[in-house]
């Protein structure tokens, strides 16, 4: 059934350009007579969103296919024409396990009883001789989002403990940061949509063909429909993303704060800027500070596309190209991603992103958009807008407000004072405090942060020391390793939950099958070991996921992420819908902040666009100054490390290493070395390279290959037999607490 070969599947790609791996419904063709019936979902990779409808055949999931009622068309990558094949790998964990005698003693498999009586009885003692402070929760932007709900719910308002934090802090905290500093509020202002109506695309920082495959389809597709859409390409690899690319940016890398000031300046200076715009619709700021059109103009003067071309290696010429093709092929939308979002100056880089298009009047008009893209499927429904991170509340709301802790303790009727003022542990924090006895339990979710975390050496301290119960799905995960409960979750259609993806869009995922072995859902395995703990039951009074979501839609209309028309009804009818959208006859909502489409902008509001996020509402232009990377390269480290992804693995290859095709198409990680650069180290094809920073050292099989600038290599993060993670330092954002795993300095020579 799942015999594809990758040939086959490159058969059935759209023709012309640089578009990989797709299948159409054509494909679904094949293998719709195995099923008895087609249940509908989510793809349980990437932020993308794709919709997927499962077939199944008595207890069985037999195919899948995109549905084509979605976003996706019909249309899934590679690697969620493949997921079935998952569902049943060897490698599932069928059993509950627990470490009887502690760490370094076997996990032996126990009942479920025994299991989170372990875990409840361990965690009981800790908040009793601890406190709640001792505790934490780190979880994903994979979970469902009535896992994630209930969690946040059980630590900050039951346990009182605002140690809840995820994945999502590696991934998508710039991003958050930045759309809370400009505009007041989380989340894109666009949707996909706006893909079809851009003339000009500004990709900075995402490898979008590898990273978000059927999102570069649509993009390629819009740029082939018409010879004036133009894509800029702002990356300092040059990625199958930059093949479409009519102007390609390779920067040194780090240094894009400088290339987005220069094209702010340049778009000040030729007076292509919109004056009526930015005069009303937005202030601007320096730091804390109020200032003017006039001041922002003067810190622009550092920004001389010369200045910028001795900062980044950027041709003057280029960073004048750039900042024309931004205006002059608008409407303009940006699409960014890691290569932005995991830097020390991440929340920068995002406002600077912002500032382009409040400068031009780009924004909240067809195609005109900033849409940041969003990693994990449902980082965005899931975490950011339940506010399942250390300093967040739901909807949008912050621990640290007085007036949105009473908020979230009348809805969830908690007496006043019960969810606690600080903010908990981020993520490095976290660890770090785990390592040093001050958080001595961990409920870990959905997350394999034994591979994923920077600073690996470190930050595995705090898994050697800490008491850590986990769900996992896979026994080859690496967190298994510091387990001392691992609880066998339901996997991807194995129980049922919503997915929210990029463009603000939430959509259900269908039970199709039974779970297998002895795996539970993972809500019912969060509630019975947080009852077992001492939550009262009050607080969870769930039977199910489906009574989750009504608590949390009920709740939604008490904010501005509304979406109280989504029943759970209408999301098994429907295949997506966009929130805003606050009744059952509302269609959801495609341009956020603009009166006619938002449903928050009242008719009547004078302006047609409206930052109701701000108090005032303005959005704000940030005068924010290029910082460069923690470590760059010097005499000692000559060589700048950069990591990410590649098309047919998903992050730790748990999932995507269990299917021959995918596992085939990249058996292990590998460094890509400039030929230039190989030339002068002797290193060819294949030999051994070993990268060495000032945190460890690992030899990668070498790939000579002119995608990396000179004094520039990339590996790749997934496999587990080469933690790459090792290798990198754990300096962050100092506001989104975001690692900057794109950047470090390391020696490179041959082995
Ligand atoms: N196949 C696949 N798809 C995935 C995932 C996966 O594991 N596999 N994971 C999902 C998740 S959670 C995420 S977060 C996304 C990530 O998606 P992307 O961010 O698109 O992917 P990355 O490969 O991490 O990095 C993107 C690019 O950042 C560039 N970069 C490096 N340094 C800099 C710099 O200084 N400035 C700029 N502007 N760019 C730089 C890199 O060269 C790289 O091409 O992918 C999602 N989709
Ligand atoms: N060097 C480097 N490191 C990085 C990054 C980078 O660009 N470079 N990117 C960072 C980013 S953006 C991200 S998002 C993180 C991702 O990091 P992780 O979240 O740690 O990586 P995943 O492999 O996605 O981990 C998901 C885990 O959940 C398990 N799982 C799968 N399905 C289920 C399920 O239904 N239930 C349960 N309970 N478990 C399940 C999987 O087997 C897997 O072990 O990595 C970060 N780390
Ligand atoms: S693009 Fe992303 S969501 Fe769509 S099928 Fe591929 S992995 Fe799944
Ligand atoms: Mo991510």
């Amino acid at each position: 059934m799942m015999s594809l070969s990758r040939r086959e599947f490159l058969k059935v790609t759209a023709a012309g350009i640089a578009v990989s791996v797709l299948a159409g419904p054509a494909m679904a063709g094949q293998q719709s007579d195995e099923a008895d019936k087609w249940v509908k979902g989510v793809c349980r990779y990437c932020g993308t969103g794709c919709g997927v409808l499962v077939g199944v055949k008595g207890d069985k999931a037999v195919a899948i296919k995109g549905d084509p009622n979605n976003h996706n068309q019909g249309l899934l990558c590679l690697k969620g024409a493949m997921l079935i094949p998952v569902i049943y790998a060897e490698d599932r964990l069928l059993k509950p396990m627990i470490r009887k005698g502690g760490k370094g003693d076997k996990l032996t498999e126990v009942s479920w009883d025994e299991a989170l009586n372990f875990a409840a009885d361990r965690f009981k003692k800790v908040l009793a001789e601890n406190g709640p402070k001792a505790i934490a929760y780190y979880g994903s932007g994979q979970a469902l989002t009535e896992e994630s709900y209930v969690a946040n719910k059980m630590w900050k308002g039951g346990f009182k403990s605002n140690n809840v934090d995820g994945n999502p802090r590696l991934c998508m905290a710039s991003a958050v940061a930045g759309y809370i500093s400009t505009f007041g509020k989380d989340e894109p202002m666009g949707t996909y949509d706006d893909i079809d109506a851009a003339t000009c695309f500004f990709i900075i920082g995402s490898n979008t063909s590898e990273a978000h495959p059927v999102l570069f389809q649509r993009i390629a597709k819009r740029k082939e429909s018409s010879p004036n859409v133009k894509v800029i390409v702002a990356d300092p690899r040059r990625t199958n993303t930059s093949r479409i690319a009519d102007l390609h940016i390779s920067f040194k890398p780090g240094t894009d704060l400088a290339l987005m000031n220069g094209m702010a300046h340049v778009i000040v200076r030729d007076e292509m800027d919109d004056a009526r715009f930015h005069g009303k619709y937005c202030n601007f700021m320096k730091g804390a500070d109020a200032v003017t059109f006039e001041d922002y103009k003067k810190f622009l003067e550092d920004y001389t596309p010369e200045k910028v071309e001795a900062i980044t290696g950027v041709s003057a010429a280029t960073v004048v190209k750039a900042a024309k093709m931004f205006v002059e092929s608008a409407p303009t939308i940006s699409l960014w991603c890691m290569g932005i979002n995991q830097r020390v100056q991440g929340v920068f880089a995002n406002n600077l992103i912002h500032n382009l298009h409040l400068l031009t009047g780009l924004i909240c008009k067809p195609g005109s958009t900033p849409l940041s893209l969003t990693g994990q499927p449902n980082a965005c429904g899931g975490v950011r807008d339940v506010g399942a991170l250390a300093h967040l509340l739901p909807g949008g709301r912050l621990v640290e407000n007085e007036g949105h802790r009473k908020e979230i303790e009348e809805l969830w009727k908690l007496p006043p004072g019960t969810i606690a003022p600080a903010n908990g542990r981020h993520t490095i924090a976290l660890y770090e405090g785990m390592a040093s006895g001050d958080v001595k339990a961990v409920f870990i979710h959905c997350t394999n942060p034994a591979h994923t975390l920077p600073n690996l050496n470190k930050m595995t301290k705090g898994l050697q020391t800490a008491f850590v119960a986990m769900t996992e799905c896979f026994k080859s995960a690496e967190t298994v390793k510091y387990a001392d409960v691992v609880f066998p979750a339901a996997f991807w259609c194995e129980t049922e939950g919503v997915y929210g993806c990029t463009e603000r869009r939430y959509a259900l995922i269908e039970q199709a099958i039974k779970p297998s072995g002895e795996a539970r859902p993972a809500l019912d395995i969060l509630m019975e070991f947080g009852k077992r703990v001492g939550v009262d039951p009050k607080l969870i009074p769930f039977a199910n996921a489906a009574d989750v979501w009504e608590e949390w839609r009920l709740m939604s209309a008490k904010s501005v992420y509304n979406f109280a028309g989504m029943t759970r009804a209408r999301l098994k009818k429907e295949s997506g819908l966009k929130w805003p959208c606050p009744t059952e006859s509302h269609p959801g909502t495609n341009r956020r902040y603009v009166k006619g489409y938002d449903p928050l902008v009242p008719d009547n509001h004078p302006d047609p666009i409206f930052f109701y996020g701000k108090p005032n509402a303005k959005a704000t232009i940030f005068l924010r100054p290029y910082v460069g990377p923690f470590e760059p390269a010097d005499a000692d480290y000559p060589f700048v490390l950069t990591t990410g992804r590649v098309i047919d693995h998903w992050h730790t290859a748990t999932m995507t290493g269990t299917v021959p095709e995918l596992q085939k198409a990249y058996p292990g990680a590998y460094v890509e070395v400039n030929p230039e650069d190989a030339n002068k180290l002797k290193i060819a094809n294949g030999d051994m390279v070993m990268l060495e920073t000032r945190r460890d050292k690992m030899a990668f099989p070498a790939r000579v290959t002119d995608t990396c600038m000179p004094g520039l290599v990339f590996t790749p993060f997934f496999d587990p037999k080469l933690l790459v993670n090792k290798l990198f330092h754990d300096a962050a954002d100092p506001v989104s607490r975001e690692p900057e795993y794109k950047i470090c300095a390391t020696k490179v020579y041959k082995v």
